[in-house]
């Protein structure tokens, strides 16, 4: 058995090594990027996860994967590409089409193909439809379905051969065709539907992360005019035996659930209002917080006649990461910065070594030397830091959950 993955990023170099692996399988992986490419052929992993560049090594040294910048025959087809979003939301599927047109001229009978980059409802219907343009005699002879990735970054390794999937074929033996697949190296249960429910189900798993992360962030707005301590009210409320409300924080983040919420407003703007508004709500919590700053910055100024020194805690877009994309903590610093270009601004991210636009202090040098203190990513070390009441701390992020 022979696989080509179109695209070797955070998902799909991963799931080509451990399909290689633990599947058996005998893999080429394909990426625009000769960078990348060259990397993969060295053995060199070009993302970051634990454990992983050891099997990238093993594999390629036994010939069971080696990558190249174009597609090659094989018994079955992967687009794991990039899915973004273009200027008012709306999904940009080029890069998964590009990847299908790109294998188009290899597919023979009996092959499989398999889209597990996150699309739009539609998508693989979508492509089976160009697939069947462009080579009308493979109709009926090749099998399409869709299987949607939820692995952890940071957990990858354990999370690709465990969690179980959700697998949707246009028609029910694509669906076998693909089980049988990815039954080479997932333990945990494939569960078999129909194409458009797999599409729809991985933007349903993250458009619920994101409601439900934007109920906590009301609740913060809401307990920060009402004079409640939002932490202390969710851990009580949370004490109820069916209730289990998420933590807010100074917005959401991430290169998943702050962008497939709009692959659903963008198609069913009429109905989706609780997923768009939940969408306002976290981006309106970044905006809030940069509010916040500026006003407290402005209560210091008035009181001591002098500018204060601010630290901004954590740029990353969650806890003990090193990854900024898509973060509304980096978002929040920069628009604090911008607004007041004379005060000492003291930006802090301990799992970043060097950053090309901001200047990096120490966590503990920051904090000392700080009047007004922001925490903005909960990030360990910064749980360690005692609270001082000499300084004006805002904690977006529940460091201390204390108000
Ligand atoms: N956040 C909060 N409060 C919370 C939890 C998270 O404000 O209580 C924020 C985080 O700080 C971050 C954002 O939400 O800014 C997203 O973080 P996350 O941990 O929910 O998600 P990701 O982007 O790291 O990874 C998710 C994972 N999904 C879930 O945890 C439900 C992963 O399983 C998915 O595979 C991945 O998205 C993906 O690829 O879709």
């Amino acid at each position: 058995m022979k696989a080509c993955f179109m695209g070797l990023g955070y998902i799909g170099l991963p799931t080509a090594i451990i399909a290689a692996k633990e599947g058996g399988v005998d893999i080429v992986g394909v990426d625009i990027n000769p960078d990348v490419v060259n990397q993969t052929n060295a053995g060199h992993l070009h993302i970051i996860e634990p454990g992983m560049e050891e099997m990238l090594q093993e594999v390629v040294n036994s010939k069971k994967l080696h990558a190249s910048t174009t597609p090659e025959i094989a018994d079955a087809y992967f687009m794991v590409v990039p899915t973004p979003f273009k200027g008012n939301h709306e999904p940009d599927v080029s890069y998964v089409e590009a990847a299908t047109r790109a294998v188009l001229p290899f597919l023979k009978e009996g092959d499989l193909y398999v889209i597990e980059s996150t699309s739009p409802i539609g998508t693989t219907e979508m492509m089976a439809q160009i697939i069947f343009n462009e080579r009308p005699e493979l109709k009926d002879k090749i099998y399409i379905a869709y299987c949607p990735e939820r692995v952890l970054p940071g957990n990858v390794i354990y999370e690709l051969v465990h969690n179980d999937r959700v697998i949707g074929g246009l028609n029910p033996k694509s669906t076998e065709k693909a089980i049988e697949f990815y039954s080479r190296f997932v333990k945990g249960t494939l569960h078999k539907t129909n194409a458009r429910t797999a599409e729809m189900c991985k933007l349903t798993e993250n458009s619920s992360r994101d409601v439900q992360i934007a109920f906590a962030n009301e609740l913060s707005l809401i307990c920060d005019k009402a004079g409640i301590n939002v932490w202390e009210l969710i851990s009580l409320a949370n004490k109820h035996p069916r209730v289990n409300i998420l933590q807010p924080g100074c917005g959401v983040g991430g290169h998943c659930i702050a962008v497939d919420p709009y692959f659903i407003t963008a198609d069913f703007p009429m109905e989706s209002k609780i997923i768009s508004d939940a969408r306002e709500i976290n981006n309106y919590k970044a905006f809030w917080c940069a509010e916040k700053v500026k006003n407290s910055m402005l209560e210091f100024e008035l009181r001591n006649h002098r500018k204060p020194t601010i630290a901004m805690m954590g740029l990353a877009f969650k806890p003990n990461i090193d990854d900024l994309r898509e973060s509304p903590a980096k978002q929040i610093v920069s628009k604090v910065m911008q607004s007041c270009n004379n005060a000492d601004i003291l930006v802090v991210e301990p799992n970043v070594k060097n950053h090309n636009v901001f200047k990096l202090t120490d966590y503990k040098e920051a904090y000392k030397r700080a009047d007004i203190v922001v925490f903005l990513t909960a990030h360990d070390p910064f749980k360690t830091l005692e609270w001082d009441e000499e300084k004006v701390i805002l904690d977006f992020c529940g460091i201390y959950k204390r108000v």
